[in-house]
């Protein structure tokens, strides 16, 4: 079905009228956070584990211009690997939209598609947020800013070590996005399941999840609910390692003036090259950990309503 310039597939569009669990998943993370051709497995895994759960996938994305909940198979892999497939926060969206382009979504354009389909909760890897240095440069990702404004669910490992988490919490108290850690009240670090960085709360279940999102759109508060999702301590990266990559990932990203929104891709490649791919290894297993997570919490909304 087609509304507000939306292309919502049937699966999607009967699991939210029938109220049954939905769960949306983004398509940077396999149009430019992964490398080929793991972005294409990991992307069709993804929606299989959500689906063997009992929860309709819907990965989101635009192809040739229509902004899409609910990619198809063939649709997942051609945008994992055709050339020229951009990467849309949600200002470019409607740019790509009228250019007949195809994107990747953010989080944050992810998050507003979602929404409008009428969707309430969301798994990705890594949120964006705050850069380092972004005192001087204002590099603050749209994700940010945007889930302030969405009542939504969104499960992440937290943000990756290559921005500055203490900032990124701050600003997130400051947009009113309420943090929980699963079952660890240590604020995740993507690679490593203890930025060292706390948080006050940590909930236990899927379903006090969803009980805290009922409470918050009963009282209409309309911003998301960041979900932090450690990796399991056995899967996360070797902390010396990950201190010493991280440390000349930020040096090459210098040198080499990468700003804009290519700095977050550049860090995630130059980490993965570095690292033999063992932080590739990571990526995968936070983001299985998280799509499980948002799977189990779409189906407690459903309970609960
Ligand atoms: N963090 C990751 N992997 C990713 C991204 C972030 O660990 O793939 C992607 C997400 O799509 C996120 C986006 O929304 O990068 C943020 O980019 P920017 O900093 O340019 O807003
Ligand atoms: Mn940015």
């Amino acid at each position: 079905m087609t509304s507000h310039g939306l292309d919502v597939s049937p699966a999607v569009q009967s699991a939210v009228q029938d109220g049954r669990p939905v769960l949306a998943l983004e398509s940077t993370i396999f149009t430019h956070g992964l490398p080929g051709p793991r972005n294409v497995e990991v992307a069709l895994e993804a929606e299989e584990r959500v689906r063997a759960l009992g929860v309709t996938p819907a990965t989101i994305g635009v192809v040739d211009g229509r902004p899409t909940v609910g990619l198809s198979p063939d649709q997942i892999v051609r945008l994992s690997e055709s050339e020229g497939v951009v990467k849309a926060s949600l200002r470019d969206v409607p740019v790509v939209a009228a250019k007949r382009l195809s994107a990747g979504t953010t989080v944050a354009a992810t998050a507003h598609l979602a929404h409008l389909a009428g969707l309430r909760v969301f798994s990705t890897g890594g949120l964006g947020g705050v850069h380092r240095g972004a005192q001087q440069t204002f590099d603050e990702s749209a994700d940010l800013g945007t889930l302030a404004a969405l009542p939504m669910i969104v499960v992440s490992a937290g943000v990756k070590s290559i921005l500055d988490i203490p900032l990124t919490l701050e600003r997130l108290e400051t947009l009113n996005l309420a943090v929980v850690g699963y079952r660890t009240t240590d604020y995740p670090g993507f690679y490593i399941a203890d930025s060292g960085h706390d948080l006050e709360y940590s909930v236990d279940s899927p379903d006090e999840i969803a009980r805290i999102a009922g409470v918050r759109d009963e009282l209409g508060i309309s911003s998301t609910l960041l979900v932090a999702n450690p990796v399991g301590s056995h899967l996360q990266l070797d902390r010396a390692l990950h201190d010493d990559v991280l440390a000349r990932a930020l040096a090459a990203a210098e040198a080499e003036g990468v700003s804009g929104h290519d700095t977050t891709p550049f860090l995630l490649d130059y980490m993965q090259r570095a690292t033999d791919g063992r932080s590739l290894d990571v990526n995968v297993a936070v983001y299985r950990g998280n799509v499980e997570l948002g799977a189990r919490i779409a189906i407690a909304l459903a309970e609960l309503a």
